[in-house]
């Protein structure tokens, strides 16, 4: 059993339960549920329940059913649902834009079960006049189909890269003085995988794929050879193994690293010096000499290149770069001083806040900011302006006892439909920082959107625009905005973006973080910690950093406390063109 099973299960009782129209509260325990099952690193099939009731939001019902699930492999409360709801209108579901209230339409008024009928219908225009449904809704749910059969053909990093790293350490397991590595899209961070690629190196090449296959871990056998195999995960992940002499360790690795368009340029230049470049080494064309293929540096240099980090290997101007010794130094995980969007239990969190502020300690950070949910987020129990004076309070208290640790007062501040915050300006004006972030209104028109964000940017107070783009990777596109114009302002006032570095959003995306850095913008890599062990999630967003060309001298949660706190302080004493004009 792995948790992302018991995940799943829970994810859909909470979409069966809202397909049935059920209380929001009992779908929102279940969601929540779904997410800290997900986020836990221990298997929780051996847990007892005193051990799973101690994970938040886990109470005795659910810990019960996790342990049903442990032992029978069902949970009845799943199988009843799923007898009473058509099994196609799940799927239907995933659609972007379709909700359950719709979806429910649908199966009432059209019958409809699955999103093939679905497709027919909204292709032959036959979802026109229905309650709620326009012309431009039919579009919309069309798109929102080609998504989700895109979605299905890639796995998020997320998903994937605790599977490969699990793979991984079971291989060493079995063959301790053997050699694996990751390859491919997940070495270089890409924000979603076809596949997980692995490099095996070891005296008995044989004994190593034998032992693969047979991996507990592996559900499927697709292709067997001795120096290459595929097998199925059992989260439908396919994984490619490849078993390769330790000799030509290097050359694989840097082969089936990839990009395929960064080996493209490596291979030009290869050939221009009359060598040869593959999977087993760099070759002299005129005798086959092997010139290099131990050590993957070793294929860099003998091209007069210095080794280039995976994640920039996308041809996106690396290469060019490095000839000229200009590749930048990129941040690293150890940079990072602390967590700049953190709820706790006064909005969506799971924990109190001196559990999450001992969780950030016991990672070593200086300093973690409160960024509750603003009272637009009804669901999510935001704070009103009175109640964020007493959270305000609560932290004051809280950081005279503590003395190697900061707690900085924020607010996630909700962007309204029609742009304005959710708080008053009086109240954002006693914070150390103020997050701004849309969570509604998604599908309204580029200028609508756009506006709503300038709108946000030129407020006085907002320190940073949090998750810019809205999107949820293989659910929900970005929201269509003129990012260009949002950063040009944002430039202007010194105000910081985002790159969210939650799996499921990545967002800012590595080539936005890359555009925003030209512009000059300062950066935060945040988590956005619902529940502690979501603290983890940073690696991901320096994973997307990295690939954005970025810095720690871009990041402004590398800073000491008291830099940091100069630096939110001064975002407020820039020039404010639109203040400068009312003084007039
Ligand atoms: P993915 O799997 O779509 O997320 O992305 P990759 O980059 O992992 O692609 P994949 O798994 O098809 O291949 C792994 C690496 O192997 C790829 O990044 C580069 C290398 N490779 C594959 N096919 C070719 C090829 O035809 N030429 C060259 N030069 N390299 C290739
Ligand atoms: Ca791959
Ligand atoms: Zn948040």
């Amino acid at each position: 059993m792995t948790n992302a099973q018991i995940a799943k299960i829970f994810g859909e009782i909470a979409d069966l339960l809202e397909l049935k129209g059920e209380s929001p509260f009992r779908i929102r325990a279940y969601r929540r549920a779904a997410m800290n099952v997900e986020a836990m690193p221990k298997d929780l099939s051996t847990l007892g329940e005193e051990e799973l009731t101690a994970i938040p939001g886990i109470g005795r019902d659910l810990a019960g059913k996790i342990r049903q699930y442990a032992q029978t492999g069902r949970v009845d409360l799943y199988e009843e649902l799923k007898n009473e709801v058509p099994a196609g209108l799940l799927s239907i579901l995933r659609i972007p834009g379709v909700g359950p209230k719709t979806a429910r339409m649908l199966f009432d008024k059209r019958n409809v079960k699955s999103i093939e009928e679905l497709e027919a219908l909204a292709r032959e225009k036959k979802l026109s006049g229905l309650p709620g449904i326009q012309e431009k809704t039919e579009e919309n749910i069309l798109k929102g189909i080609e998504q989700v059969k895109k979605g299905r053909e890639r796995f998020s990093l997320g998903m994937g890269l605790p599977v490969a790293r699990n793979l991984l350490r079971l291989l060493q397991e079995s063959d301790p003085r053997g050699k694996f590595a990751l390859a491919g899209s997940i070495r270089r961070w890409r924000e979603t995988i076809k596949d997980i690629d692995i490099l095996a190196a070891g005296k008995r090449p044989e004994n190593i794929a034998k032992a693969f296959v047979r991996l507990s871990a592996v559900k499927e056998v697709l292709e067997q050879g001795t120096t290459k195999c595929s097998v199925l995960t059992p989260e439908g992940i396919q994984v490619d193994l490849r078993v390769v002499e330790e000799s030509s360790f290097g050359a694989a690795l840097q082969y089936f690293t990839g990009s395929k368009a960064h080996n493209i340029k490596l291979r030009e230049m290869a050939s221009r010096r009359g060598w040869k470049i593959n999977e087993y080494g760099l070759f002299r064309e005129s005798d086959g000499k092997r010139i290099a293929g131990r050590e993957e540096e070793e294929i860099y240099s003998a091209l007069g290149l210095p080794w280039i980090p995976p994640e920039l290997r996308e041809d996106a101007g690396e290469i060019e770069a490095a000839l000229e010794g200009k590749l930048p130094g990129l941040l690293e995980l150890a940079d990072i001083r602390g967590d700049l969007h953190a709820h706790t239990r006064w909005s969506d969190g799971s924990h109190e806040l001196d559990d999450l502020v001992a969780a950030a300690k016991a990672r070593g950070y200086r300093y973690l900011a409160v960024t509750d949910h603003s009272k637009g987020l009804g669901i999510a129990h935001g704070l009103d302006e009175n109640r964020v004076r007493e959270q305000i309070a609560r932290i004051d208290a809280a950081n005279r006892k503590l003395s190697d640790f900061r707690i900085l007062k924020g607010i996630e501040v909700d962007i309204r439909g029609d742009g304005a915050l959710d708080l008053d300006d009086e109240v954002l004006s006693r914070l150390d920082i103020v997050v701004a972030s849309i969570h509604s209104g998604f599908r309204q028109g580029k200028e609508r959107i756009t506006n709503r964000l300038l709108s946000a940017v030129r407020n006085p107070f907002v320190s940073v625009i949090a998750h810019p783009t809205g999107r949820l990777i293989g659910e929900r596109d970005p929201y269509e905005a003129d990012l260009e114009a949002v950063f040009r302002e944002a430039a202007r006032r010194g105000i910081a973006m985002e790159i969210n570095a939650n799996p499921m959003r990545l967002d800012l995306s590595d080539r936005h973080a890359r555009m925003a850095k030209q512009v000059g913008i300062p950066l935060v890599v945040s988590t956005d910690v619902h529940i502690t062990a979501n603290l983890d999630y940073m690696e991901y967003g320096v994973g997307v950093a990295r690939r954005g060309w970025i810095g720690k001298g871009d990041v402004l949660n590398t800073l000491g406390t008291a830099a940091l706190l100069k630096r939110l302080a001064a975002m407020r004493h820039t020039e404010r063109p639109d203040r400068k004009r009312k003084s007039r």
